[in-house]
C-alpha cells in the first residue's frame, strides 16, 4: 500500500445488521447530531423515505446520506436487513472501506448478522461492532458481545478482524459509549471509532477514471443514473466517458450531471474524484456491475456478483369480470410490459421474460418479499394485474435437476419446539441445530426446499399461537427432492356473479374461513373462502333468504357473521394453488380460479389428468 495514496477528507461506511436491529434509527442519530438534517418533531427513520418502507417499518432500498464530522465527509450507506435483499448488501460492501455491524443487545446475533458479517470478512473489511439498544432494560450487552465474538471466530475472521472495537449504543436515544460503566452522552464515541478504524479511501489521481456501478436510479428528465464509488481518477461534467459492460463491449457517452450526497439530498457538483460516492447521468443502458471509465483503453473493474433469482410468478393483465372497476389506470398487457421492463433497469435481482405458452410475463426475483414489494408498488401507481402462485426456479446440472434450498431459523417459546420440528419434518426440513438463547427461547435452524416453505409462515403462527418468529435465507441449490406439498384445504368458489348476502355467508361460514363481506361484488369462479374439508366446492354466496314468512324477516339482522379474513398480498401469495390466481387492483385483492367456469375447470382437469 506504500505508494498508493489515500485521501484524508472522506470516509465511506456501510451499516449492516439483521432486520430491525436499528440501522436506520442509528443513522437518524448521526444526521441529527452532525446537523446534516433538521428533524421535525416526531420524525424518525428519516432514510426510510419510500411510502412502503414507512408503512412496513423496514428498509427496502439501500440509501446513502452524508454528513461532516471534524471536517471529514462521511458517506454512510443504510442497508436493508431483510434476507431477500442480502445480495444487494453484498454489492454495497464493495463501495465502502468499513462497516458498522449492529447487533441488538436483546436478541443477540441473528441469521442475517451472520450473512452480512461473512460477506464483510470475505471482502477484508474490518468491522466495528455496535451493540445496540442497550437502553432496553432487559438487554444483555455482555452476552451479545460474547456471542458476536464467537460468530467472528466461526466465520474464520483474521486476527486483525477479530481485534474489533466494540461500541455500545442506543441509536434511539442518540448516545454511544465505549465503556458500559460510563454513561453515553452523544454519538462522538462511535464517530471517533470510525475515524480510527476505517481507512480513508485510496485515491490515485494519476490513474484514469474508473467507477463501479453499484446502484441504479432513473429520472425521467436525465435518464438512467449510475450510483457508485469512484475507484480511480477524476471526472468532470461534460467529460466523455465509456461504459464497459460485462461482456467487455464498450459504449461511449458524456457525463451530463454529477451529484454528490449532502445530508439526505443530492447536489450537483462540477467534478468528483476517487473516493467519492456519486451519481452520474449521461450514459444509458447501464447495468449494475458495469464500469464507467475514461482513457484510451477503458478497463472494467473486477466484476461484482449478482445472485440469480430463485422464485418466479406470472404477472398478466387483469382478465377478471371486475377489471377496471376499482380505478386502475394501467390495465393492458402493454402497460404491464413497459412497467416491468422499466423495473428491470434499476431493480437488479428482477428478471422479466414473456411467460411460456401464454399471456403475461414471468417475473423472477430473490424471494416473496422482493416480488411482493414490486406488486404493491405497481398497484399504488394504478396498475391492475393478476398474479400466479410463486414457483421456484429449478436448475439443470447435467442430467440432474436442482432446486433452491432455504436456511430457516425458527425461534419459539419453550414448549413449542416439538410441534415445529414435526411440521418441518413433514416438509422435508432437516434440522441443523437447536439451542437455547440467552432470553430463554428455543432457536432452531433447518435446511428445507424453498418450495416446501411457501405458506409455512401462517402455519408457524398457528402452531405457536402467534408467537413464533422465523427468518429464511437462500442456502444453495441442491438435488430436487420430488413433488412439493399441496395445500391441505380446499376453497369455496362462487357459482354466480352478484353481491354477497349475509344470509348465504351465514350458511357457508361453518365450512371454513370466509374472505368476503355482505355487499362485496362477486363473479363466477371467484374464491370466497376456505373449505376445511379439503376439496373445492362451488357455492352460492348471493342467495337471499326466501321471505315467504313475514315473521322471519327480522331474523336477517340477527345473523352473526364471523369477521372475514382481510386479504393481504402476503396471504394471497402464500395461499393460492397452481390453478388459482389473485387479482390485484388499487382497491382490492381477490382470489380466483384460473378458469372461471366450472365446466372449463372440469374439462381442463380431465384433459390434464
Ligand atoms: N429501545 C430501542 N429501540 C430501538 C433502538 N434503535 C432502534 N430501535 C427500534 O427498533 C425498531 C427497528 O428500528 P430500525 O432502525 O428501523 O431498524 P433497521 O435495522 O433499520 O431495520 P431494517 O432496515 O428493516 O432491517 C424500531 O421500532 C426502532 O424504534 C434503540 O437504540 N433502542
Ligand atoms: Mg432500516
Amino acid at each position: 500500500m506504500s505508494n498508493q495514496k489515500r485521501r484524508q477528507d472522506v470516509r465511506n461506511v456501510a451499516i449492516i445488521a439483521h432486520v430491525d436491529h436499528g440501522k436506520t434509527t442509528l443513522v437518524d442519530a448521526l444526521l441529527k447530531q452532525t446537523g446534516a438534517y433538521e428533524f421535525k418533531a416526531g420524525e424518525t427513520a428519516i432514510m426510510d423515505s419510500n411510502p412502503l418502507e414507512k408503512e412496513r417499518g423496514i428498509t427496502i432500498f439501500s440509501k446513502i446520506a452524508s454528513f461532516v464530522y471534524k471536517g471529514i465527509q462521511f458517506n454512510i450507506v443504510d442497508t436493508p436487513g431483510h434476507a431477500d435483499f442480502g445480495s444487494e448488501v453484498e454489492r454495497i460492501l464493495e463501495m465502502v472501506d468499513g462497516v458498522l455491524l449492529l447487533v441488538d443487545a436483546f436478541e443477540g446475533p441473528m441469521p442475517q448478522t451472520k450473512f452480512v458479517l461473512k460477506k464483510s470478512l470475505e471482502l477484508h473489511l474490518k468491522p466495528i461492532l455496535v451493540i445496540n439498544k442497550i437502553d432496553r432494560a432487559s438487554s444483555q450487552p455482555h452476552n451479545t458481545a460474547d456471542a458476536s465474538f464467537d460468530l467472528f471466530c466461526e466465520l474464520n475472521a483474521t486476527d486483525e478482524q477479530l481485534d474489533f472495537p466494540i461500541v455500545y449504543a442506543s441509536g434511539k436515544d442518540g448516545w454511544t459509549t465505549l465503556d458500559l460503566e460510563e454513561p453515553g452522552r452523544d454519538m462522538k464515541p462511535l464517530l471517533d471509532t470510525i475515524l480510527r478504524r476505517v481507512l480513508p479511501p485510496l485515491a490515485d489521481p494519476e490513474k484514469p477514471f474508473q467507477m463501479l456501478v453499484t446502484l441504479l436510479d432513473y429520472d425521467p428528465y436525465v435518464g438512467q443514473i449510475s450510483i457508485g464509488r469512484i475507484f480511480h481518477g477524476e471526472i468532470a461534467k461534460g467529460d466523455p466517458v465509456s461504459l464497459v459492460k460485462n461482456d467487455g463491449s464498450v459504449k461511449t457517452g458524456r457525463v451530463t450531471r454529477i451529484l454528490k450526497y449532502q445530508g439526505l439530498v443530492r447536489v450537483e457538483v462540477d467534478s468528483a474524484r476517487a473516493g467519492d460516492i456519486v451519481s452520474l447521468a449521461g450514459v444509458d443502458d447501464v447495468k449494475v456491475g458495469n464500469t464507467l471509465a475514461t482513457g484510451e483503453n477503458p478497463e472494467a473493474l473486477p466484476r461484482i456478483k449478482i445472485d440469480e433469482p430463485t422464485i418466479s410468478m406470472v404477472f398478466s393483465h387483469n382478465t377478471s369480470p371486475l377489471a377496471g372497476r376499482d380505478g386502475g389506470i394501467f390495465l393492458t398487457s402493454r402497460h404491464l410490459r413497459e412497467r416491468l421492463e422499466r423495473e428491470a433497469l434499476t431493480n437488479v435481482g428482477i428478471k422479466v421474460e414473456p411467460a411460456p405458452g401464454g399471456e403475461g410475463f414471468k417475473v423472477s426475483g430473490r424471494g416473496e418479499l422482493h416480488l411482493s414489494i414490486l406488486i404493491e408498488t405497481m398497484r399504488r401507481e394504478g396498475y391492475e394485474m393478476e398474479v400466479s402462485a410463486p414457483r421456484v426456479i429449478l436448475m439443470k446440472m447435467g442430467e440432474q435437476t436442482l432446486e433452491p434450498m432455504e436456511e430457516v431459523i425458527i425461534e419459539v417459546d419453550e414448549g413449542y419446539q416439538g410441534a415445529v420440528i414435526a411440521a418441518m419434518g413433514e416438509r422435508k426440513g432437516v434440522m441443523k441445530d437447536m439451542n437455547r438463547t440467552f432470553i430463554e427461547t428455543i432457536r432452531m435452524s433447518f435446511i428445507i426446499p424453498t418450495r416446501w416453505l411457501f405458506g409455512f409462515r401462517g402455519d408457524l403462527l398457528q402452531i405457536t399461537r402467534g408467537t413464533g418468529i422465523m427468518y429464511q435465507n437462500f442456502y444453495r441449490y441442491q438435488k430436487y427432492l420430488g413433488e412439493g406439498a399441496s395445500r391441505q384445504v380446499g376453497v369455496l368458489i362462487s357459482k354466480t356473479a352478484g353481491k354477497a348476502v349475509a344470509f348465504a355467508l351465514d350458511g357457508l361460514q361453518d365450512r371454513g374461513e370466509i374472505f368476503i363481506r355482505p355487499g362485496d361484488r362477486l363473479y363466477e369462479g371467484m374464491i370466497v373462502g376456505v373449505n376445511n374439508k379439503g376439496n373445492d366446492l362451488v357455492v352460492n354466496a348471493t342467495k337471499e333468504k326466501q321471505l315467504s314468512n313475514m315473521r322471519a324477516s327480522g331474523a336477517d339482522e340477527a345473523i352473526k357473521l364471523i369477521p372475514p379474513r382481510e386479504l393481504t398480498l402476503e396471504f394471497a401469495l402464500e395461499f393460492i394453488a397452481d390453478d388459482e390466481l389473485f387479482e390485484i387492483t388499487p382497491k382490492h385483492i381477490r382470489l380466483r380460479k384460473r378458469y372461471l367456469s366450472e365446466n372449463e375447470r372440469k374439462s381442463r382437469s380431465r384433459r390434464s389428468g
